[in-house]
């Protein structure tokens, strides 16, 4: 089939008999334990979500349904034969767990253009707000704006049967991740291009329509938006925000309302808007060094950073070990389009110098570059260079992952999320200390 709806259906039985088989007969297995230290510590490394679309390895990084970002690369189709892989590709990998053909990619893109209108109400909303209102407070308006045509929440208010959750949450989804481009596109135009909208070519696909209604037409900035909304796609569970809408979905909250809240989460500095924070402290260090600062300037500049008690944003990870594979893959694709870009190379030479000095404080478990340390560089290159903006443009691709997750959850009939809390004084009692 290329209807992704009914490829999806075909996923179901076997995906329920799998979770009745392991709920069932291993039930009472134990996956791990938790310490007091995992407790107040952000609950780092504990094993306590069910999450299907992407896990991860410390060492090697995010697999998307089991395969690696390089995989992808080859085997999603592309706009063009050997482009960079469709969003479209990666949305039907994540929902139903198989590689799509080109043919099954572009029917997705097909049945999101058909849905992909933003409401008239929606972008009135939008420019109501103040100017200077973040670019993701923007986003999250949006997406509340938008939750008044929840089909879920009709629906619930109907009584649908809880067997049926899955497919008013379903086409909430779709609806929601075909809108995002028109809602990303309005706020950048309101916000940086004097409100002059820009419609959406009905010949072009998800990613590229993306960068068309923002204005940016050429083949480079494309490809270079297919790749960036194929790669942020999905991170595991126990991200901000996967998990922020993970835990309001359980409350059997329609995707608007969840994806609202996972948004407010990639909005922090230390999740998503890293991005933001990365360009801005690179334009310090070309503001207060120049272009091509020495090796010995950078790691002075490094140092006073750490020194002001801040972050170096871009670099650790809280479950990577080693360099994100999405750095990686961001910094091949610099690599073939930008091989002389002097921003590309400033980075390059950071990748050079920071990871010692965060290896010398002692402390940071991982020294090595995420996502958000190459991201904003191929966005600069061709012309988006309105940094306040990146993070929703990962918001944008994070719904892949984390609205596919929600329909599985409600298919799978997941319950509300509602771990254990302690007080000091109880976890003190626990451990016989007072
Ligand atoms: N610069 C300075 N200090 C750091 C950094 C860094 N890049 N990374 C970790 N540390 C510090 C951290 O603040 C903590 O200090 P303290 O004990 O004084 O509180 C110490 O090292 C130990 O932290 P870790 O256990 O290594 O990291 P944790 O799991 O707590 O946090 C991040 C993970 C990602 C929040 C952290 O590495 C960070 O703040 N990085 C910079 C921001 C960033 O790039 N975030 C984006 C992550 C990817 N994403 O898109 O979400
Ligand atoms: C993500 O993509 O969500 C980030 O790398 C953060 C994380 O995985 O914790």
């Amino acid at each position: 089939t290329t209807d992704l709806k009914a490829a999806f259906v075909e996923a179901i039985p076997p995906e329920m008999e799998r979770l009745k088989l392991l709920k069932k007969e291993h039930g009472a297995a134990v996956l791990g334990q938790v310490t007091v230290e995992q407790a107040v510590g952000g609950m780092r490394g504990i094993p306590a979500l069910l999450w299907e679309t992407s896990l991860l390895d410390p060492e090697e990084g995010i697999r998307f349904r089991g395969y690696s970002i390089p995989e992808l690369q080859e085997r999603l189709p592309g706009a063009s034969p050997g482009g960079e892989p469709l969003p479209e590709g990666m949305l039907w990998l994540l929902l139903t767990g198989q590689v799509p053909t080109a043919e099954q990619a572009h029917s997705v893109a097909d049945m999101l253009r058909e849905r992909s209108a933003v409401p008239a109400h929606v972008q009135q909303v939008l420019a109501a707000l103040p100017s200077g209102t973040h670019p993701m407070t923007q986003l999250c308006t949006a997406v509340l704006a938008l939750q008044s045509g929840s089909k879920f929440a009709a629906a619930y208010d109907q009584g649908v049967h809880k067997s049926k959750y899955w497919e008013p949450v379903y086409e909430d989804s779709m609806d929601l991740i075909a809108k995002l481009p028109g809602i990303a596109a309005a706020i950048y135009r309101n916000t940086y291009k004097g409100g002059k909208l820009v419609e959406a070519d009905p010949k072009l696909d998800w990613a590229a329509n993306l960068a068309h209604q923002m204005g940016y037409d050429s083949e480079g900035a494309q490809e270079m938006m297919r790749l960036y909304q194929t790669v942020h796609a999905d991170h595991e569970g126990g991200n901000v925000s996967a998990h922020a809408t993970h835990l309001v979905g359980s409350a059997l909250s329609d995707p608007y309302l969840s994806y609202a809240a996972g948004m407010a989460g990639l909005a922090g500095p230390l999740h998503g808007l890293a991005n933001q924070e990365t360009l801005r402290w690179v334009h310090g260090v070309q503001q207060e060094l120049g272009g091509t600062p020495t090796n010995e300037q950078l790691r002075d500049y490094v140092w006073a950073t750490l020194k002001a008690g801040k972050v170096v944003p871009g670099f650790g990870h809280a479950v990577l070990r080693k360099t994100d594979p999405r750095y990686t893959c961001l910094r091949g694709f610099a690599q073939r389009h930008m091989p002389d870009y002097p921003l590309f190379n400033l980075v390059s030479l950071l990748y050079e110098v920071v990871p010692d000095i965060l290896t010398q404080t002692g402390k940071v478990k991982n020294p090595w570059p995420n996502v958000d340390a190459h991201s904003g560089v191929l966005l600069q290159y061709y012309g988006i260079t309105e940094e306040r903006f990146y993070t929703v443009l990962f918001g944008v691709s994070r719904a892949l992952g984390v609205l596919s997750q929600g329909i599985w959850s409600r298919t799978l009939g997941l319950p509300i999320e509602r771990p254990k809390s302690l007080t000091i004084d109880a976890m003190l009692q626990h451990v016989g200390a007072n």
